[in-house]
């Protein structure tokens, strides 16, 4: 055994059986015993009955050894290395692999490390509780980071970076579907509560917050009513998907003096340009418009020549919002 491998802080008390060995590392109980036959991976101690007994070091070994075989090396190279060789290996590997095996290392490092949220990789942890269908811990990540980040913050710095990344890993097919739906679902309902998370008096200007015909991505528009309460707002959200004269109808119904659409997918929908000349049309000129998303930026002209208020950025939006509301006045 190396120096480093009697240094390492992970707890080295055989205690865990091999049926849970296999449920956190994510191979078999057969491969496990193959694996200790065959290369000597790690050396299990026995229980009274003769049981294997696994410890916190054998778990992190194995987890990291299945991460380097993944990634295309053999087993006879590394499984007699230290752990902090092993650590290296994968770590070297992970920044070829893109965003899964980066957040599983990180996440074998912070369990081990401290319970504190650290912001740097709060993103590739958020990503490995997705990839891991681990929803419940999902929602804790996301509510930790409420805690430790202002919300827009949490927005732009944890929720925009996060969700490029799972549109990313699924293209690449490192997450499937339903890890994308089951992020998304739960989004969904956490941005959602978020809107009233502020205490309205009834008496905030109001905006309303959707997206027009056939723009289905929703969660854009779900985090920028999040934010406007935090701005003395009171949003009013009608979901996704919005057909210019059900917006011209909330906003006349509600009094808002303000509306928010957001523009993802597909940038180049011919109704765009239509849905938003209507609008401006039909809106009267002291309602501001505001249009963002990241489909937004192939219709710059368009917007230009309608007048209509944009941001790049969450804080360049909630300046002009303010604007917007200091001439209410
Ligand atoms: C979640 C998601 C879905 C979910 C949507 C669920 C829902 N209810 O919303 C589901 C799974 C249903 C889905 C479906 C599809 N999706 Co999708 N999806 C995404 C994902 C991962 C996040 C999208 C999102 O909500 N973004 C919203 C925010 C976070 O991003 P944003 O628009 O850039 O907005 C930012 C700012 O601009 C600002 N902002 C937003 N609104 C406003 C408004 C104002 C006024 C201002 C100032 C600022 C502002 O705030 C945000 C944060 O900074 C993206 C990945 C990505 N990179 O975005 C893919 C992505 C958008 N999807 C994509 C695709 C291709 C699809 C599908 C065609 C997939 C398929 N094969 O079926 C379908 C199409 C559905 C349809 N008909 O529209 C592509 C689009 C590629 C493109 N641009 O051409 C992306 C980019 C993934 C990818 N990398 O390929 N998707």
């Amino acid at each position: 055994m190396s120096v480093s491998e009697t240094t390492s802080n992970v707890d080295q008390t055989p205690r865990h059986p091999i049926r849970l060995v296999a449920n956190r590392t994510g191979l078999t109980v057969d491969l496990i015993r193959a694996w200790e036959k065959r290369y000597h991976v790690v050396d299990p101690a026995r229980s009274e009955t003769q049981r294997r007994l696994y410890s916190d070091y054998d778990i992190e070994r194995l987890r990291l050894i299945r991460i380097a075989k993944q990634a295309g090396r053999r087993l006879n190279d590394v499984a007699s290395l230290p752990l902090v060789s092993l650590r290296a290996v994968v770590s070297e590997e992970s920044r070829f692999q893109g965003a899964i095996e980066p957040a599983l290392t990180r996440e074998v490092s912070w369990t081990q490390s401290t319970h504190t949220l650290d912001q740097s990789d709060l993103v590739d942890r958020l990503l490995y509780s997705i990839a891991m269908m681990d929803q419940l811990r999902f929602d804790q990540l996301l509510q930790q980071a409420l805690v430790d980040l202002s919300l827009p913050d949490f927005l732009e710095q944890a929720l925009a970076p996060l969700l490029a990344e799972i549109g990313e890993a699924t293209r690449r097919g490192q997450l499937r579907i339903a890890h994308e739906h089951m992020a998304t679902a739960h989004l969904r309902t956490f941005l959602g509560a978020l809107r009233f998370r502020e205490v309205f008096t009834g008496s905030e200007p109001k905006i309303v917050i959707t997206t027009p015909t056939g723009q289905l991505h929703e969660l854009g528009a779900l985090m920028i009513a999040a934010l406007v309460s935090i701005d003395g707002w009171q949003p009013i959200y009608l979901g996704p998907n919005t057909p210019a004269d059900e917006i011209i109808a909330a906003v006349k119904q509600s009094g808002a003096k303000a509306v928010s659409l957001s523009l993802t997918y597909p940038a180049d929908d011919p109704r765009i340009p239509l849905e938003l000349t209507r609008l401006r049309a039909q809106l009267s000129d002291d309602v501001a418009l505001f249009v963002g998303g990241s489909a937004m930026l192939g219709h710059q002209e368009l917007i230009q020549r309608l007048g209509l208020q944009t941001a790049t950025t969450l804080d360049g939006f909630r300046a002009s919002l303010m604007q917007s509301r200091t001439s209410l006045r």
